[in-house]
């Protein structure tokens, strides 16, 4: 019997309605639920949303109704989203159920019972946005791009600095998996801290230096506001005021409460035994600090065994910068569920609905390389949908049952099975599963596309057509059609988890009924075995993937009607941009005059700069561009030297900034930055840096990136 599954995707925040960044989370994980259920485990998954905190209670208030209100039309949102796409998720937790927050006070006091919380004040900046305390002068830019508040508050504190080892050896020794290696490193980079000339460091299980105290204890509870859940007994009688739970642990619990912690009855207890720890994190690569750094704390903290593994993707782009409500470039999945609908006039709502559904999962799961970022636009989608699935999979399909239809009374015929595309259909079988087993996604659907393709071009190559008009033929016309019988069906139960929807359709067409239920009793386990019983006779045929007009395209952007720049009231999650520590520049580079809006350090007038008056002509020659980092990441033996992939928009540079000790690099990616575009390439530490980045020179020369308030697309020129 295979081991139990228990998958979940982050819980997503009720200030907003979805958008197909979180579909495409969710969709990731249906997938890898369908493909687990196939394989016979005990599988678990688990969605929801995250109801409480500050945000939250704003986004209510600025829409007048009480904040439990609000999160239930937000979270009824996302529900009949999932409902209409088909999601399988075994269930919907909200942050607001009442099982959720006894679970949740219960690990508070759990952690202050054994000295691992404890009470403290603090004044700082915080970020509302990102529910975080910030280090920075008052009004530092915080993560979400909005100035952070200076707050005030007693507070519950975590020993988060306590398990700074303890994390780093998990994490390099896989007892906590995190992938993709990139995210990893991300994490114990953090961990381990900066580790300058001079540092004290110790050295880790698996003997990397790490520099002791680089990880702080964590603020754990809010007084500023009261959206949330209230910080128990015992803890909660040694302070005059009001607390309530930090938005993260409290969210972060749901994995556990949604499996009975919290629960005392048999019932809750069996549940936890039997499902917790957690297999597998589904995560946006943005949350991953509180997945691989938070959560595993806690969790250390009060003695309960650790997820498995988190897995982080990356973001889908829309018009080139991540998909957020605030800037306007959100894709709705409803606008594609109703396009791709409108192919099938003759279906029912909810086939319609999940047709559309079917194609979105496609296209997410094959385009976007699981792991990075993607960009997302409706040309791609219909342009994938009319090669892949109208003209691959459906006309491979359409023709294959046509010729069966005709030539054998539409019986799969039974005589002259080949060994033909055997070795095909046996590494289309490992690839995809393989794949799915480590997450490869996009591996996985490529995999199912080859066999699409390689039996399309064995129908060509024996050309059935032909065969079917010499009646000499006829064994060899039997066996060419059952060999593409045979791999439509291996195809079709390979597709079944990315495409429920129609694969169904598929199957009942194929003669084969229910693939439902095929899937229930294990008969699509191992798809080496089985296959048509004698006098299979086809089901009813019809086109499965009607082709997709470029009209189409206009209708879903006519749909999208993009909010007003002003509506950019919801905060989203942003790469973590380190606010207390402006940088840049290559070593030896002298910085430019800021350019930014950057806050400068309250301090007394600067002296009036003696620089030599130029005329706008020269200023002209100098080309400053809006880039945003891609990659962003140490070189070795170089301290201050970081490397930097930007983009430009209309092409990718190289670029050595002398920022290594002011900024982490994993908190530079994704952020936008302003280069010298045309300054002349030269050559550091034997590599090329084509531009320089620029920033602000503060304090004792601490440099501070150039960057916007607005919302600016990249390629745009500073002038
Ligand atoms: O972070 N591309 O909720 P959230 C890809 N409540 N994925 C995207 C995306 C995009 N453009 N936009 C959103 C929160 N996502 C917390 C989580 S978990 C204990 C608490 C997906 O509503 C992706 O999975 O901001 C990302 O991590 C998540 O939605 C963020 O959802």
């Amino acid at each position: 019997m295979p081991d139990k599954f228990y998958l979940t995707t982050p819980i997503y925040y009720v200030n907003a309605r979805p958008h197909i960044g979180h579909a495409y989370t969710t969709v990731a994980a249906d997938t890898l639920a369908r493909h687990k259920r196939l394989l016979g485990h005990d599988t678990y998954f688990l969605t929801g949303t995250d109801e409480h905190g500050q945000k939250i209670g704003r986004s209510a208030a600025a829409a007048g109704i009480a904040p439990q209100q609000f999160a239930d039309e937000v979270s009824a949102t996302f529900r009949d989203l999932w409902k209409r796409m088909g999601i399988s998720y075994d269930q919907y937790i909200r942050t607001t159920d009442a099982k959720h927050q006894r679970g949740v006070q219960k690990l508070f006091a759990a952690l202050y019972e054994r000295g691992q919380i404890y009470l403290d004040s603090y004044t700082g900046q915080y970020s509302i946005g990102e529910e975080m305390f910030i280090e920075g002068p008052p009004g530092t830019i915080g993560p979400d791009g909005k100035p952070t508040e200076t707050i005030t508050e007693e507070n519950f504190y975590f020993r988060l600095s306590a398990f700074q080892k303890p994390l780093i050896d998990l994490i390099e020794s896989n007892q906590l998996e995190i992938t993709p290696e990139a995210r990893k490193n991300e994490v114990l980079s953090f961990l381990r801290g900066n580790i300058a000339e001079g540092s004290e460091t110790l050295l880790s299980d698996t003997g990397i230096a790490y520099v002791p105290g680089a990880l702080k204890d964590l603020s754990v509870s809010r007084t500023s506001f009261d959206w949330g859940i209230p910080v128990p007994s015992p803890a909660a009688d040694t302070t005059e005021q009001k607390h309530v739970i930090y938005v993260w642990l409290d969210a972060l619990t749901n994995y556990m409460t949604a499996v009975g912690y919290g629960d005392d009855s048999e019932e809750g207890r069996e549940m936890f035994a039997r499902f917790w720890p957690a297999d597998l994190h589904f995560v946006g690569k943005e949350i991953v600090r509180f997945h691989c750094v938070y959560w595993p704390a806690f969790l250390l903290a009060a003695g309960l065994p650790l997820p498995k593994k988190i897995v982080a993707h990356g973001w889908l782009l829309f018009e080139e910068s991540k998909m957020s409500k605030s800037r306007g470039n959100i894709v709705r999945s409803e606008t594609i569920l109703d396009a791709f609908g409108s192919l099938k006039p003759d279906a029912e709502k909810y086939e319609q609905d999940l047709f559309g559904a079917d194609v979105l999962r496609y296209f997410l799961l094959r385009e976007i390389s699981f792991g990075q970022d993607g960009s997302f636009s409706f040309d791609a989608l219909v342009a994938r949908y009319n090669s892949d699935l109208a003209n691959g999979y459906g006309n491979l399909v359409s023709r294959t049952l046509k010729m069966i239809e005709q030539n054998f009374d539409s019986v799969v015929p039974e005589s002259g099975l080949t060994t033909e595309l055997t070795a095909d259909i046996t590494i289309a079988i490992e690839t995809m599963r393989t794949a799915l087993d480590r997450q490869e996604f996009t591996v996985a659907v490529a995999a199912s596309a080859a066999l699409v393709a390689t039996t399309d071009g064995y129908l060509t190559a024996n050309a059935p057509w032909k065969l079917a008009k010499d009646p000499t033929q006829r064994d060899r016309l039997a066996a060419v059609l059952r060999t593409a019988a045979k791999a439509i069906r291996i195809v079709t139960a390979l597709l079944y988890p990315v495409m429920p929807y129609t694969a169904s359709r598929v199957w009942t067409q194929l003669g084969l009924g229910s693939i439902e239920r095929a899937a229930e009793l294990g008969e699509l386990t191992d798809l080496t075995h089985g296959g048509f019983a004698p006098n299979t006779r086809l089901g009813l045929l019809a086109p499965i993937f009607p082709r997709a007009e470029k009209e189409l395209i206009t209708t879903m952007n006519d749909a999208e009607v993009k909010p007003p720049a002003t509506e950019a009231a919801e905060a989203e999650q942003q790469p973590a941009a380190d606010p207390n520590t402006p940088a840049n520049l290559a070593e030896g580079e002298q910085p430019l005059t800021p350019l930014s809006d950057a806050p400068a350090p309250a301090a007394e007038a600067p002296a009036k700069p003696d620089t030599p008056e130029i005329t706008i002509d020269d200023f002209i020659k100098v080309d400053l561009r809006v880039a945003r980092v891609l990659v962003a990441e140490r070189i070795p033996k170089a301290d201050k030297l970081l490397r930097l992939e930007v983009d430009l928009g209309y092409e990718k540079r190289q670029i050595l900034a002398g920022i290594a000790q002011f900024y982490e690099p994993e908190k530079l990616i994704g952020r936008k930055v302003v280069i010298v575009a045309n300054l002349a390439p030269r050559k550091l530490r034997g590599l090329e840096s084509q531009g320089m980045i620029v920033a602000a020179s503060i304090g004792d020369g601490t440099p501070a990136l150039a960057s916007f308030i607005e919302d600016i697309e990249i390629g745009a020129r500073l002038k």
